[in-house]
């Protein structure tokens, strides 16, 4: 096993994540097994609980692990599923250690954060990057780390010396560091200061970089670089020039071609790992994905307009997963994305009278959107906008996604307008709601006392349902007969309307292994009017963007048809290679 640790330096959010995640997926165009592990060094042992407001988006895995954003950020670039072992954070390799202690695993001695803490941290390290992570079901070739926080916090520390130790416990060659610095720009002078001083940290705390890589807003000089290997001691060819780009997809072009795989290969020795023609093959084909796929994404032109109805007054990260699905698809189909942000109590009547430009802003947008989603979230705040907004969608034939809350507005709505259920309404937003207005309900087998821990998490199975051949989704899913999707949610459809709902043509394509619980619904007689219950933006890959997501671009962009005839397969269309 090869591992590569990317640490950071001078400041955190420059990027760490994108070149980590870039390295990786370089790799992988060797031909390489790749995993990787993100160390967080925070105190929280569960990321369910943390609030959106302060960590953006909480992402779910198949295991049902909740994790912070960047695990996946690997999984959409690398392809692979992670579990949650696959982040490790200082809340959990204390209790990790003092579980031991309890239990009197270390026979009584004193347990000290060295030797004991940070061994428990290489150990785990060791542990979970053997993990398989791809279909092949085989041991990874190598583990890219990615250390959270900068180096010289006291949060780190106890994983700056784990990793510092960890280097001589799997030797070598078996070890790269790379260190993620930046290059401020002043008065048009690119300043090399604060990543000398990141170095001389990293370096007192006995961890060696192999490469340094330099983010700054422009192309590097190369009396930069020649001060940075100067100063740092280093050669130059490890110092990587990490400059904007026109997207972070482009990040690992630009690696590649400032030759960083070359260093890594002679530095890690990876010609001693034995690779088959087929593996070769599998990742030169993979780099030629990609580089189609960046084509494609400077070569779109047309726009296509998707209006995100949600909450956004604090943080748009907490729709990270959502935006990367829809830049994933409409790289695919060639379209340029323009998101749309409307906040959903903007659209509400109440809003027309209290904020006027706002409203009819929100309605200006809402209305010229080529396509509509409305998004996962939670409470009870601007539902009624959504409600309207869903309506907008399904009456005037606009390519509408709802998404888990979006699936069960989008209900209310169908169930208002169509069913007569004046006072629809879902158990969530109001107490004692009568029962001839219950749409959504709680999931009865739910233990409505416990927060936390009482979802339904985690990857669980769809079965489309017999005669479903008309519907687009099924299509988009190849007409596969049950899907695996992602889920986190506490209500659902109530199943006593389903019937009527079916019967008024709101029907429910996939349910689950049951056959009562509502998972997906399409609209009949419209051009793509499509909600899940599941959180399909979970599983979207940089080069197999999900279906639903998928569905709504081509929609919008008016090219269903022909994405379901597959005319945007990556290398149907030759050229860009
Ligand atoms: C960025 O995109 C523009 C067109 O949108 C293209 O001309 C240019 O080559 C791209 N740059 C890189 C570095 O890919
Ligand atoms: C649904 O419930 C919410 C919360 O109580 C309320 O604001 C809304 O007006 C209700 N809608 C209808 C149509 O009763
Ligand atoms: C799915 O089935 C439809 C009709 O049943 C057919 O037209 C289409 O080609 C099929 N698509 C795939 C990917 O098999
Ligand atoms: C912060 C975070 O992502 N925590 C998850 C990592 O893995 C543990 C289990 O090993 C989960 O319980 C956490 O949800």
């Amino acid at each position: 096993m090869k591992y590569v640790v990317v640490s950071g330096g001078v400041i955190s959010g420059i990027g760490k994540g994108v070149l980590a995640s870039s390295t990786g997926m370089l790799l992988k165009t060797l031909g390489l097994k790749v995993t990787s592990i993100k160390i967080d060094p925070y105190m929280n042992i569960d990321a369910g609980t943390m609030s959106p407001l302060e960590h953006g988006e909480c992402f779910v895995l198949n295991d049902g692990g909740e994790t912070d954003l960047d695990l996946g950020n690997y999984e959409r670039y690398l392809g692979v599923t992670l579990t949650k072992d696959h982040n490790i954070t200082t809340g959990k390799i204390y209790s990790h250690v003092i579980a031991r202690e309890r239990k009197g695993d270390y026979l009584g001695k004193t347990v000290q954060i060295v030797p004991h803490l940070t061994n428990a941290i290489q150990d785990w390290i060791e542990r979970v990057s053997r993990i398989p992570v791809d279909d092949t079901g085989l041991e990874p070739d190598v583990c890219i780390i990615e250390l959270g926080g900068t180096v010289g916090d006291i949060e780190s520390a106890p994983f700056v010396e784990a990793l510092r130790q960890f280097q001589f416990r799997v030797g070598k060659e078996n070890f790269a560091l790379i260190h993620v610095s930046l290059v401020p720009v002043i008065h048009g002078e690119q300043k090399t200061k604060p990543t000398q001083a990141a170095i001389k940290d990293l370096r007192s705390l006995g961890l060696i970089p192999d490469m340094i890589a330099c983010r700054c807003s422009e192309e590097l000089e190369k009396s930069t670089i020649e001060k940075v290997a100067m100063f740092c001691h280093v050669g130059p060819e490890q110092v990587v020039n990490v400059h904007d780009v026109n997207s972070t997809y482009h990040v690992p072009l630009l690696l590649l071609k400032q030759k960083m795989i070359d260093y890594l290969h002679a530095r890690l020795q990876l010609e001693s790992i034995a690779l088959t023609t087929e593996d070769i093959q599998r990742g030169a084909e993979l780099l030629n994905k990609w580089k189609a796929m960046t084509g494609n994404f400077d070569a779109s032109m047309e726009t296509v307009k998707i209006a995100l109805v949600g909450k956004y007054t604090h943080l748009k990260d907490s729709y990270l997963s959502v935006i990367k699905a829809l830049e994933h698809s409409s790289m695919k189909v060639r379209r340029k994305l323009e998101i749309m942000w409307v906040e959903a109590t903007d659209l509400e009547p109440e809003a027309q009278e209290a904020e006027k430009s706002k409203f009819h802003e929100a309605w200006e947008k809402v209305s010229t959107a080529d396509g509509i989603l409305v998004p996962g979230g939670f409470g009870i705040r601007g539902t009624e906008g959504m409600i309207l907004a869903a309506r907008w969608a399904r009456e005037n034939k606009i390519p509408f996604l709802g998404i888990c809350l979006g699936l069960q507005i989008a209900t209310i709505e169908f169930s208002r307008d169509i069913l007569g259920m004046k006072k629809g309404n879902s158990t969530e937003f109001v107490e004692n709601l009568a029962e001839e207005d219950q749409v959504v309900v709680y999931m009865p087998e739910i233990d409505k006392e416990k927060m936390g821990g009482t979802m339904r998490l985690g990857l669980r199975p769809t079965y489309f349902q017999e005669d479903s051949e008309w519907s687009k989704i099924k299509k988009l899913y190849g007409n596969a007969s049950s899907v695996e999707e992602r889920h986190r949610h506490r209500y659902e459809i109530n199943p006593k309307l389903i019937k009527d709902l079916e019967e008024n043509g709101l029907v429910f394509v996939g349910k689950d292994e049951t056959n009562n619980r509502c998972e997906i619904f399409e609209l009949k007689n419209h051009p793509y009017f499509v909600a899940t219950q599941y959180h399909p933006e979970y599983t979207s890959k940089v080069l197999d963007p999900s279906k639903p997501f998928l569905g709504l671009v081509a929609a919008s962009a008016n090219i269903l048809d022909d994405v379901l005839e597959g005319q945007f397969e990556f290398g149907s269309h030759g050229a860009e290679f």
